[in-house]
């Protein structure tokens, strides 16, 4: 039974059944009852693998196949009517094009299989920047891992009331889950999204990576405001005021490490406290006050498990310990429980690998290999998270005092810089490179530019999108965010890292929130206001940071500069003539200050 009489809902599913001839449609109301049943049906099926309940209880084990471990970012396309507004670094192809080519895949594709039907609200159900989607799916994996990441159910419909046309279609199914014919395609024009041949996470729960940032970007573009990758957090000051940052990482770089930060004892003791609002995603927009607003879409994290652990990340473990769905890590056979890489020293005995081979833990990896796939994920709810913010659900959203870009870099980049200016913190964002992670398929560790943390998922021409930025920053005028670059991978010249990280961030973020206020020092570089040598608090490291290493963290070396302006103009030299005045002055500028 449909749950809605949104006649362009009914329309579209309508047109979806008749493509992919489902045997059964079942509309997702959201109810306990019929995600109980799902999981069920799952479990009987061997989709999924329950999990000790008592030790983990409502947690679900998945694998996907070995081939389908990651986003497939040159099977990912932006189909604009014009190639000029998908822009040079997005695969392109003609709408008509793409579709020729995927509606046969997709005819029939669903015989002798349910189609769900999935609503759900990306933002609290109610909030103005909040947006309905509906995605039909072949799969009970996803519906039960949109479950956890959005608002999903019957409220979502609603919120679009009978007659809205603003949603986003997705159309997703597993096919035969064939790489050669995986396909995630974006019509950012039409507000739809087709995926097919993948079962795994941003491929595949279409309200992510797809709607709240390649399709979002292009509506926040057209409507005044920004969607973007950014973790949110708040951070409580011992005189109770929370002030909310805002940070964008790459995939796998550490945004939900730092939103589920916890401060070091020196920090806690004085009354420090960090709240999460999201670990992913921001969407961003100038509230009445004319300050620059953001709420987290999601309702759950899809987090790398590998490297979490008790001191990387205690809230995060403790976020997954319940209702939560864990994919492709590794089985301790002993009492059905997870394992992956620096989970704790003790890989089980009696394990199941990733892919499903029962192995010997420590001896599988003293052979060279992981027990968990390096990109293996858990999906918990935010809810569990033990330093949720209270302002999670506020529709509003909450007000941003600071924005952070960063990525992986062993050189060059100190561990923290201020922007002059907004316009110069554009430049900053767009001028982002890192070393590549497991988060997407290739090559890992190779240094690449990714302006804003968002190579991958800007759904436009970059260069627009950096000029978005820019009028943003206009319009936002003296209450915009002040912005920020941060770098927690800086490394000697033996590889080692310099910078301890993890909780030990909260010292920069404390810098941050200080330089918002006007206090703490900084020094004027070529590059931006960079920290004086005593400014960032070192007080319980000084073994590990000593004077010495806080120079070699915060030293800006010209030569490396003018490296980097290099290879930024090089860069640059794509967009031509949409590349904004405000980027390459800033380019040059730096260029002249460095000497
Ligand atoms: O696979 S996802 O795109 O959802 C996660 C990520 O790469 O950040
Ligand atoms: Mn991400």
């Amino acid at each position: 039974m449909s749950l809605t009489k949104n006649a362009n809902v009914l329309k579209w599913i309508d047109e979806m059944v008749a493509l992919t001839k489902p045997d059964k449609v079942v509309w997702i109301d959201g109810s306990k009852e019929q995600l109980d049943q799902l999981r069920k049906e799952a479990i009987s099926t061997g989709e999924m693998i329950e999990l000790n309940q008592e030790k983990l209880p409502g947690c679900l084990y998945h694998r996907t196949l070995p081939n389908d471990v990651a986003r497939v970012e040159d099977r990912t396309f932006i189909c604009t009517s014009k190639k000029e507004d998908a822009g040079p670094i997005n695969n392109w192809c003609a709408p008509d094009e793409m579709k020729a080519k995927l509606l046969p895949m997709y005819d029939g594709v669903m015989k002798g299989r349910t189609m769900y039907v999935i609503p759900y609200s990306m933002g609290p159900i109610g909030s103005p920047l909040a947006k309905v989607g509906v995605e039909v799916t072949d799969s009970i994996y996803v519906v039960l891992n949109m479950s956890i990441m959005t608002r999903m159910g019957k409220a979502a419909f609603e919120n679009l009331g009978d007659v809205s046309n603003d949603f986003v279609r997705g159309l997703h199914s597993k096919a035969d889950v064939d790489p050669e014919k995986r396909y995630i395609v974006h019509f950012p024009e039409e507000n739809t999204i087709w995926s097919i041949n993948s079962a795994y996470g941003g491929n595949v729960l279409l309200g992510k990576k797809c709607f709240a940032l390649r399709i979002a970007s292009y509506q926040g573009k057209n409507e005044g405001w920004m969607a973007e990758h950014m973790l949110i957090l708040g951070l409580k000051k011992p005189n109770g005021e929370v002030k909310y940052i805002t940070a964008a990482f790459p995939s796998a770089c550490g945004k939900t490490n730092l939103a589920m930060l916890i401060p070091p004892e020196g920090y806690k003791k004085k009354g420090y406290e960090i709240f999460t609002v999201g670990d992913d995603i921001a969407w961003m927009k100038p509230g009445k006050d004319g300050r620059l607003y953001a709420i987290n879409p999601e309702n759950g994290f899809f987090g790398v498990a590998p490297g979490t652990n008790d001191k990387s990340n205690h809230n995060a473990l403790a976020s997954a310990r319940k209702n939560t769905i864990f994919t492709n890590v590794a089985i301790n056979n002993d009492d059905n429980t997870v394992w992956w890489e620096k989970l704790d020293k003790n890989p089980p005995v009696n394990a199941t690998e990733w892919k499903g081979a029962k192995v010997n833990g420590p001896e599988y990896i003293a052979a060279g290999n992981n027990l968990a796939h390096p990109n293996s994920r858990f999906t918990a709810p935010a809810e569990n998270c033990p330093c949720i913010s209270p302002e999670f659900n506020n529709p509003e959203g909450v007000p941003i005092s600071a924005i952070i870009f960063g990525g992986r870099r062993a050189k060059t980049t100190p561990l923290v810089y201020q922007s002059f200016s907004w316009a110069h913190g554009t430049f900053i964002g767009s001028a982002v490179s890192s070393e590549t992670t497991a988060a997407a398929t290739g090559a890992v560790g190779v240094l690449r530019h990714d302006p804003m943390a968002m190579k991958p998922f800007c759904g436009y021409h970059m260069a627009d999108y950096w000029g978005h930025w820019l009028e943003m920053g206009e319009k936002l005028g003296d209450k915009a965010p002040k912005i920020f670059n941060v770098n927690w991978f800086k490394q000697d010249d033996e590889g080692n890292f310099i910078w301890p990280g993890y909780g030990d961030n909260m010292r920069v973020l404390d810098w941050i929130i200080e330089r918002c206020e006007g206090k703490a020092d900084a020094v004027e570089t070529p590059i931006g206001y960079v920290p004086t040598k005593t400014s960032i608090n070192t007080e319980g490291i000084e073994d590990e940071v000593t004077p010495k290493v806080m120079d070699e963290l915060l030293a800006v070396d010209k030569d490396l500069w003018k490296e980097e302006v290099a290879g930024l103009r090089e860069f640059y030299k794509q967009f031509g003539d949409r590349l904004p005045k405000a980027i390459s002055d800033e380019l040059n500028g730096l260029e002249k200050r460095l000497g």
